[in-house]
């Protein structure tokens, strides 16, 4: 805004730095626009220098001032836990065991890892097991970005060829604080690309749907004749 009475000059805006490509300004109407799609924006936040130069009616600048604008990025939440094996997402595991496996046993020859790759409360999930109850135990039961699953032997009685020859248990992993975020408080707004910003710029939010219901996978137990228990997890 120029405060000069009359008849005022023509206003020019420029980003001088700090933008690292990321945003433009439109140079009459002073707008900042995004330029990259929310996930290439790699910084938690960007500093930009606004340069506004007066220009006067035979068309030279006749004033100039700059002024810096901080654009913070909040974390989206579009990773859902996903589960991974040796070689990678796995959505499918399997496992052998003798019947009767000892109390407080952890599983072994199982290796889960599980993941969700965004940041701070984005990345908190509950890790659940759902099936015949009692049986066993999923450690950890709650989870920040990334844990090694365990699965322990809470009901040895229950793993038992005569009883069942397959047992399924399923895994879930639902978002930690699902309730918090929902419905309104510090929801974020979901803002469409490109973005068009106004003054004054102090935070761009970014949020995102279709990971809040977390992830699931099955996990079937199979009693085989050779006393073996066949542990299948599958999402
Ligand atoms: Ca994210
Ligand atoms: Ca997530």
């Amino acid at each position: 805004m120029d405060g000069d009475r009359g008849n005022p000059h023509r206003l020019l805006y420029s980003l001088v730095n700090g933008s690292d490509g990321a945003f433009e300004i439109n140079a009459t109407s002073g707008a900042i626009v995004v330029t990259r799609s929310p996930a290439q924006l790699q910084r938690e936040a960007y500093e930009l220098h606004v340069q506004v130069t007066e220009v006067s009616s035979a068309g030279s600048p006749a004033a100039q001032a700059t002024v810096p604008v901080t654009i913070r990025i909040v974390d989206l939440n579009n990773h859902p836990p996903t589960f991974y094996g040796e070689s990678g997402p796995q959505n499918r595991f399997e496992l052998s065991v003798y019947e009767h496996p000892p109390q407080g046993e952890t599983l072994r020859g199982l290796k889960i890892i599980v993941n969700d790759s965004d940041q701070g409360a984005n990345a908190r999930f509950n890790l659940q097991l759902v099936g015949l109850g009692g049986v066993f135990r999923v450690v950890p039961q709650t989870v920040l970005n990334e844990a090694q699953v365990t699965i322990i032997v809470e009901n040895s009685d229950a793993i038992d060829f005569e009883k069942f020859q397959v047992l399924t248990f399923k895994f879930r992993a639902p978002a930690a604080d699902l309730g918090r975020n929902r419905g309104g408080g510090e929801g974020y707004r979901r803002l469409p690309y490109p973005h068009s910003l106004s003054a004054p710029l102090t935070s761009l939010s970014r949020t995102g749907g279709g990971a809040e219901g977390g992830y699931s996978a099955m996990c079937p137990v199979k009693v085989e004749r050779r006393r073996f228990v066949k542990i299948h997890l599958i999402s």
